[in-house]
């Protein structure tokens, strides 16, 4: 039985893998911002879930959590880094710059936040593991990507760097990077328009919430001495898009 960590448990992935985690018998912290949402889940989970409002960018906070969290819960053997958002689809040079500051204090100054909240009771114990949502927007670029893919960016290299600064000890780092997933608030917080967030998906067997929720199970049941660095994750109906060319450029 580990004490895992999930940021970002009101939704989408944090949800179906705090769900998961608890019926495989761990004990799981579920934050996010949404109150009723985390008590709905406790409902549903029980004891074994604690319910934890957090703003992942509220820097104090975020510090002061692993100072506050209860005796029996105040081991975290594992950080699940999942909150995270996109907002916008627009071109660069048209972006609301809010929405660019936004996307950069949650998914990247949260996650760096949240982790070097954590590490020190993980050295301290030297026993450990962090895994991180990053996304294939983070390696290849589109459209309407641009502050959003950085951030997923960021993430994988932190997450790389992350591991080399614990070689040495027994804690595990690791990256997941979906790709195309519905069955989450994803699109509708990104687009702002709940039809245009259902289209995103119209024709297509997408990833799913579970899909990654058993990712992260397969990755805790790995032996001790294996660390997987990263993985890529998409549908089959989801292939990467290959260079463009302006031809109206002569
Ligand atoms: P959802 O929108 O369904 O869930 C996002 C979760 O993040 C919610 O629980 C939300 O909780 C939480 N969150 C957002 N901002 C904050 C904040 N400031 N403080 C605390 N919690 C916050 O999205 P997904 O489940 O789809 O996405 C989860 C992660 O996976 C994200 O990092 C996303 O970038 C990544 N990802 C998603 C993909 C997809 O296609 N769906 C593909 C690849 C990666 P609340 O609003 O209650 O605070
Ligand atoms: C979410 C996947 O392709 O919408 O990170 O950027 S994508």
């Amino acid at each position: 039985m580990a004490v895992i960590l999930v940021t970002g448990a009101t939704a989408g992935f944090g949800r179906a893998i705090a769900v998961r985690l608890v019926r495989e018998g761990h004990q799981v912290i579920g934050t996010g911002r949404r109150k009723e949402r985390l008590d709905e889940l406790r409902d549903e989970l029980g004891d074994a879930f604690l319910p934890v409002v957090l703003d992942v960018t509220d820097a104090q906070k975020v510090a002061a959590l692993p100072g506050q969290l209860p005796a029996d819960w105040n081991r975290v053997d594992v950080l699940i880094n999942n909150a995270g958002l996109a907002l916008g689809v627009g071109k660069a040079q048209n972006a609301d710059l809010q929405d660019w500051k936004t996307m950069i204090d949650t998914n990247v100054t949260g996650v760096v936040e949240v982790t070097r909240a954590f590490l020190p009771q993980m050295i301290e114990r030297n026993q450990g593991y962090v895994i991180t949502l990053g996304s294939v927007a983070g390696t290849y670029p589109y459209m309407g990507g641009n502050v959003y893919g950085a951030t997923k960016a960021f993430v994988a290299q932190f997450m790389r760097n992350l591991r080399t600064d614990l070689l040495g000890t027994r804690i595990r780092a690791s990256t997941i990077e979906p790709g195309l997933c519905g069955g989450s608030e994803f699109s509708n917080v990104r687009l702002r328009d709940d039809q245009k967030a259902a289209d995103v998906y119209k024709g297509t067997n997408p990833l799913m919430p579970e899909d990654i929720a058993a990712t992260v199970s397969w990755l805790m049941s790995q032996p001790p001495h294996v660390n997987v660095n990263a993985i890529e994750m998409m549908p089959v109906c989801q292939a990467a898009g290959g260079l463009a060319v302006d031809r109206t450029s002569d």
